[in-house]
């Protein structure tokens, strides 16, 4: 099953159940209208990060992407970055620094241009930009320094656009403190990745004076006589959509790897399951907006009464955020298995 054909399934499911819902006829007709408009975004994430990080195994893990056999490029000049176009999610997977001087400022050159472009709105072509570094590695210089001389300068003054993510958890201490039957860090590893998350979001603050929350995370292996789940994956996805602007987040539910095992392992599941669906119904409901929209227009007609009426129709939005969450509930039930 290709994600590509999923692509609009998740937002076709929803209007069919929000149409057959027992909302009142305005609150349906107005998330029908959001629908709609969600259903023309498109996302476009930058994942960059030194070649060999993990930039594959994790979209691979993330979107089942297949990335291996899709959209390379021809065009010399951008060769090293790959797009990928998973119906409304566009991936754009570059190298980082680490690969020479003379590939290295290729790679800054592209990654500038592609952050300074812009869509046909004006607005900037890349929602989010990931940024993997290599867990395992001892040097983190050349990550900090793709952060500091060429991600963070070129995001414009809205800084929030940067994720940082630790990648190969499980190679931190040469796989020492790895438990592969549970596939988690024993509390010994688990210290020493929380001493990194910290010392890497430290350094970024002082080089930069961005705050972000690095994670760690293990995107997984399915090479070799023993595959590893990934670990940390969920965690890493609420990231993603959490950073993404909020009329764009529902793009990710089509595309997610419907793969099972994918999402098993995590420090703390529930939460950011949890988490994900809150983001992604604020998405559709965007409870204020509709309440407000209401209100006015019955305001219009009706005056000061109107305006009481549409603070009750406020409530029942309430109760639509209520009904949108279970049905997106049921939906993501279906692929994580909840
Ligand atoms: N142990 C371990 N290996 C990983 C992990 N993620 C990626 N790898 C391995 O690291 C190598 C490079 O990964 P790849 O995704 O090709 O990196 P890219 O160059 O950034 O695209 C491959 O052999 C992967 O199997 C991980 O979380 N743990
Ligand atoms: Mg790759």
């Amino acid at each position: 099953m290709t994600n590509a054909k999923n692509n609009q399934e998740f937002i076709s499911k929803m209007e069919h159940d929000i149409e057959l819902s027992a909302l009142p006829e305005a609150v349906k007709r107005k998330l029908i209208a959001n629908l709609l408009l969600l259903k023309a975004k498109k996302v476009n994430l930058l994942i960059t990060g030194a070649t060999g990080c993990g930039k594959s195994s994790t979209i691979n893990a993330l979107f089942d992407a297949d990335v291996s056999k899709v959209g390379v490029g021809v065009d010399p000049e951008t060769m090293d970055i790959e797009k990928y176009e998973l119906g409304n999610l566009i991936l754009w997977d570059s190298p980082g620094l680490g690969d020479g001087k003379e590939a290295d400022n290729r790679h800054a050159k592209n990654l500038t241009k592609k952050l300074l472009e812009r869509d046909s709105e004006g607005n900037p072509l890349i929602d989010l930009v990931l940024v993997i570094l290599d867990g395992s590695s001892r040097d983190m210089g050349t990550s900090f320094e793709l952060i500091s001389n060429v991600i963070v300068p070129n995001l414009g003054e809205d800084k929030s656009r940067i994720l940082v993510a630790i990648n190969q958890a499980d190679m931190a201490m040469k796989g020492r403190g790895w438990n592969r039957e549970d596939n988690r860090p024993e509390p010994e590893l688990e210290r020493f990745l929380n001493e990194k998350v910290e010392s890497v979001r430290r350094r970024i603050k002082e080089s930069t004076g961005v705050d972000v929350e690095p994670i760690y995370y293990s995107a997984g292996y399915k090479d070799g006589d023993k595959p590893q789940r990934p670990y940390n994956l969920t965690k890493l996805l609420y990231q993603i959509v959490h950073y993404t602007p909020k009329q764009k987040r529902t793009i990710y539910v089509n595309n997610i790897n419907r793969d099972r095992e994918m999402w098993k392992d995590d420090d703390d599941l529930k939460d950011y399951r949890n988490s994900i669906l809150d983001d992604i119904v604020e998405s559709i409901s965007d409870c204020a907006d509709v309440g407000a929209d209401i209100g006015e227009s019955l305001g219009g007609l009706f005056g000061s009464a109107g305006r009481a009426v549409g603070r009750v129709a406020g409530r029942v939005v309430g109760s639509a955020f209520g009904a949108i969450k279970s049905i997106a509930k049921s939906f993501f039930g279906g692929i994580f298995g909840w």
